[in-house]
């Protein structure tokens, strides 16, 4: 990066891009955010050491510190599976509410804490099975839904103090007209006006059902689509609405995923007119090999070491959130906001009262910038130099303030959001010497800062051996470190010896999110999983009983499981399924490819211990710490994450889990 002041001489050798504001100002500024959810995307998070977890909220949330996110978009629950796990809805039956479920309320309270300002933003993904009244849709009774959606809402007021800005339809999934007027109608009459909705998180296509339907313009705040790959529809474009990346990224967080950032974060707008983007997610904190594992703004997957990393994203995001605001204005294409002579792109940005301007430049080259989705057609970028040429009200500024990064690759180090000399302005010009991938920041703003906190611990693997007996926990918590997979699983106190125990919910199948080959129901098994992918011999033991009223029918623990996430129903491991009168070793979650087999005498409403041992090619069953059989490993899989579940979705406790690596 290099400033060149500029004589008379400048335009001879260099474009100029020019900030103007006499051709009036673009669209409002909604913000840059992070998406917690879709699904579980959060959950290794919660239970980390309070110090190391309060420096990643701060990396995250802390206004002049680091990402510095303006929207805090995160799922309803649904107790269905939505990506990397399972996030518990408000109300598991249609009988019951609980506004204690979950993270999502204590990370929106940790985000309003650091930022009062940052936007809420809340959608569903999927839905539990009562809201489908025996179908497998959210439509067939839209009041009924609404009611649903709105009470959580209410909830996050009532008993969070949180006000949830905008609400969303059925991610990635059909949205029904008569339901988003109902839920308008619903919010209107509960006193939540001020809650906007956003639809319909998929593509584009609600833009021509708002042109057709004034009533469902009037309701529509924004058109949120997903993965536009910086490109809006005409139609969107016509319909006058704000338009949102509502969901983006969903890049590994390398440099990679960084320029995927930086590009898509301008882009966006310079493209595609979009206002906001939010990253699909907002932190990996889910276990390795699950899928899309890292495409976070950073990641923290050992709450045990409590060792995190701070990725490039976070310092791609400072450049745009620590100097731009919501309710600020781009500027217009051509006076401030284009794609730069030589590639790249350029977007300026001012406040309300236009007396502050920043400017955000990025030279990210193709394959340095690939998202995860949609492909990426070829461009070019090459080394340039550009004259900065501020017109109108700007060409008063006579210096603004630098921050700049430099992605590094072929062994080249990274430069991340560093504050440069300013740069001046002479007669309002200023030269610009870019190379690649860079981000620079241009800024009236004195503000800005690149927040550090001191190394976190080491990484470390995860802690065996490991016994939990989830007294250190409050109902409804969530139990540490297993992630549900299918199921919805809580801390739950009884009475008698047992005390906290933990809990299978969901009396049936919820309305799935995942699609493709999936069973529709998720083969009725709930699955919690712990652990890590690579684990070979493991024990794992578990007290467990089959409550007599709502109880599942069986109840497992697994080694070696192979998959987490929407494919988990054909999940192989080595399965121990307990039932009443026997039990079954199978080879895969769905039972079809059944080891072994025996008898097995126990009665709902007791408590037994089940143990799987698979140590040095044997495989060793036990129930209440008698051998039940040894066999031979199966070949397959070779490695996988320890688990408990159910045969079928109904109640079942656990206790006293018991993981033990090989001696
Ligand atoms: C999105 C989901 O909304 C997220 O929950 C998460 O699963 C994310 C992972 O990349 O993806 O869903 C999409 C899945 C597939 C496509 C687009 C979005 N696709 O293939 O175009």
């Amino acid at each position: 990066l290099v400033a060149v002041v500029c004589a008379t001489v400048c335009g001879a050798y260099s474009q100029s891009i020019v900030f103007d504001d006499a051709p009036g100002m673009g669209r409002q500024f909604d913000g840059i955010g992070g998406l917690s959810g879709g699904g579980a995307t959060s959950k290794l998070l919660v239970n980390y050491p309070q110090e190391q977890r309060d420096q990643i909220l701060d990396y995250l949330f802390k206004p002049n510190f680091g990402a510095s996110l303006h929207i805090l978009k995160v799922e309803i629950g649904g107790d269905v599976q939505s990506t990397d796990g399972t996030e518990a809805s408000h109300m598991h039956n249609s009988w019951e509410e609980n506004y204690q479920r979950g993270y999502e309320w204590w990370l929106m309270k940790e985000a309003k804490k650091r930022n009062p300002n940052i936007k809420l933003y809340g959608l569903p993904w999927g839905f539990p099975g009562w809201i489908g009244q025996g179908t497998r849709s959210p439509y067939v009774n839209v009041s009924m839904t609404a009611d649903y959606i709105v009470r959580w809402i209410n909830g996050a007021k009532v008993y969070h103090n949180l006000t949830i800005d905008y609400v969303g339809i059925w991610n990635e999934r059909p949205y029904d007209i008569s339901y988003i007027k109902a839920l308008r109608a619903t919010l209107d009459a509960r006193g939540f006006q001020n809650t906007l909705v956003i639809a319909a998180d998929e593509k584009w296509e609600i833009a021509t059902d708002i042109q057709a339907d004034p009533a469902l313009a009037k309701i529509v705040h924004a058109i949120g689509c997903h993965y536009p790959g910086t490109l809006s529809d005409p139609d969107a474009v016509s319909t006058g609405k704000q338009l949102w990346a509502s969901e983006d990224y969903s890049t590994f967080n390398d440099d990679v995923g960084g320029g995927c950032w930086a590009r898509i974060l301008n882009q966006n707008y310079v493209n595609g007119l979009m206002t906001a983007t939010i990253s699909w997610n907002l932190i990996a904190s889910y276990y390795d090999n699950l899928p899309f594992y890292g495409d976070g703004l950073m990641t923290a997957v050992e709450p045990w070491s409590g060792n995190y990393v701070v990725e490039t994203p976070i310092w791609v995001s400072a450049h745009t959130t620590q100097f731009a605001f919501i309710g600020w204005n781009y500027l217009k294409h051509d006076s401030g906001v284009g794609k730069l002579p030589k590639g790249g792109s350029y977007v300026g940005l001012v406040n309300p009262t236009w007396t502050e301007l920043t400017i955000v430049i990025e030279t990210m080259t193709h394959n340095h910038s690939l998202c995860v989705r949609p492909p990426l057609p070829a461009y070019n970028v090459e080394p340039q130099v550009v004259t900065v040429s501020l017109a109108g009200k700007f060409s008063s500024i006579t210096e603004m303030n630098v921050w700049y990064s430099k992605l590094g690759f072929d062994g080249a180090k990274d430069i991340l959001f560093e504050k440069k000399d300013p740069i001046k302005f002479v007669n309002g010009k200023a030269q610009l010497s870019l190379g690649l991938d860079e981000v620079i920041t241009l800024t009236t703003m004195t503000t800005g800062q690149k927040g550090v906190y001191p190394e976190p611990p080491p990484s470390q693997p995860f802690p065996l051996p490991y016994t939990e007996d989830f007294e250190s926990y409050k109902p409804p918590q969530e139990p540490p470190n297993l992630a549900q997979q299918f199921g919805v699983y809580e801390v739950t106190k009884l009475p008698g010896p047992h005390g906290n125990v933990i809990r299978q919910l969901s009396l049936q199948a919820p309305i799935v999110w995942c699609g493709g080959s999936g069973p529709a129901d998720a083969g009725n098994k709930s699955l919690n999983i712990a652990g890590s992918r690579n684990w070979t011999d493991i024990y794992v033991a578990v007290d467990f009983q089959l409550p007599v009223i709502n109880g599942s029918l069986g109840a497992f623990v697994a080694a070696r499981v192979d998959e987490g996430g929407c494919e988990a129903f054909a999940a192989h491991g080595i399965f121990l399924f307990a039932f009443p009168d026997r039990y079954i070793v199978t080879n895969d979650l769905a039972r079809t490819k059944t080891l072994k087999e025996g008898s097995l005498a126990f009665e709902a409403g007791e408590w037994h211990r089940l143990g799987l041992l698979v140590q040095d090619g044997n495989v060793q069953g036990s129930f209440d710490n008698k051998i039940l059989f040894n066999m031979t490993v199966p070949a397959l899989p070779v490695s996988g994450f320890a688990a408990i579940g159910t045969d079928t979705f109904g109640l079942a406790d656990f206790d006293n889990l018991q993981l033990t690596g090989p001696s």
